[in-house]
């Protein structure tokens, strides 16, 4: 039979559909046959899941692949072989045997499906943007990772509290290269990583040049990873407001994106920064409610 594949399509971005269909079969191979005919070994099932997903064996619980990458893909149970046609059995004597194989069964197996996200928001800047100074700003208790594997770059956790009710996780993700502005690209464990966040933080400084420019070279970056990194939800910080007195009021958008100048020295626009990032984590949580009710 076929082998069942699992595929990322990053496109997707949940596990719903796999709460109303759980079992999946590639489809048969065939019988070997007379006539010479090889049995047939039945097509490949690809079951797409969204970037993010590890899958695990259920019985032993071995973490069987971590699919991330867009168009990455895993064979999950293999099909078995077609039945070899009477040709195969052929000998000087007897050149149309009566025999012919039959197919063999494919593997069969439970795999466990997650949907790993190892935090709500991630920080996407050049180096020196303010990243971790935000981070150690804005969060007090920093959760380790628990098993975490393939991977050697630890994202640095920090947990938000917005305000009385409500908190979020925020990862400042190391890798970016530096120089990664002078087109060396953004490293590839940083863009794994990022792919595993709900929303993006787009750090720029406020005295740079040219804070569009800035804006789209990081774009490009993970658009050159996977366009669906453009497709998370977004927030512009410009950082080190501190450092520029004269700013125009309001700040016009960029790509469309409210612009929030924060200073992570002296707090200026943190706190409205903050809620902002919950707005739109509340709005990705109905949205996913809605797709639940409806599927
Ligand atoms: N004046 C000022 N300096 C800042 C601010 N945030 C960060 N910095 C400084 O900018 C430098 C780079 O900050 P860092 O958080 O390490 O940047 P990262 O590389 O993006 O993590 C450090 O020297 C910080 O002290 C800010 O809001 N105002
Ligand atoms: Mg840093």
């Amino acid at each position: 039979g076929g082998n069942v594949v699992l595929k990322v399509d990053p496109h997707l971005r949940t596990l719903l559909d796999f709460h109303y269909k759980q079992h999946f079969r590639a489809q048969r191979g065939r019988h070997g046959e007379g006539g010479k005919r090889t049995g047939a070994r039945g097509a490949d099932l690809v079951i797409r899941v969204p970037p993010g997903t590890q899958v695990y064996d259920d019985e032993t619980g071995e973490l069987l692949a971590d699919l991330v990458e867009p168009g990455q893909e895993v064979v999950v149970a293999r099909g078995g072989r077609g039945g070899r046609g009477n040709a195969a059995f052929a000998t000087a004597t007897n050149q149309t045997p009566r025999y012919a194989e039959p197919g063999t069964k494919g593997e069969e197996r439970w795999i466990r499906l997650e949907l790993k996200v190892i935090a709500d928001v991630g920080l996407v800047g050049f180096p020196n943007a303010g990243k971790s100074t935000l981070l150690s700003r804005v969060s007090a208790a920093h959760p380790k990772i628990a098993d975490y594997p393939f991977t050697t770059l630890q994202p640095n956790l920090g947990l938000v509290r917005v305000d009385d009710t409500r908190s979020f996780i925020m990862a400042d993700i190391p890798g970016l290269i530096e120089g990664a502005h002078k087109g060396k690209g953004l490293g590839h464990q940083f863009l794994r990583h990022i792919e595993r966040t709900r929303v993006l933080l787009y750090l720029i400084e406020a005295t740079s040049a040219d804070v569009r420019k800035d804006f789209e070279i990081l774009r490009n970056e993970l658009r050159n990873y996977s366009e669906s990194l453009l497709q998370k939800p977004a927030v512009l910080a410009l950082t080190k407001i501190d450092l520029v007195p004269e700013r125009p009021v309001p700040l016009p958008k960029i790509n469309g994106l409210p612009v929030f100048p924060i200073s992570a020295v002296t707090g200026e626009g943190i706190q409205e920064l903050l809620y902002a990032l919950a707005e739109e984590l509340e709005k990705l949580r109905a949205a996913e409610k809605a797709e639940q009710g409806a599927g």
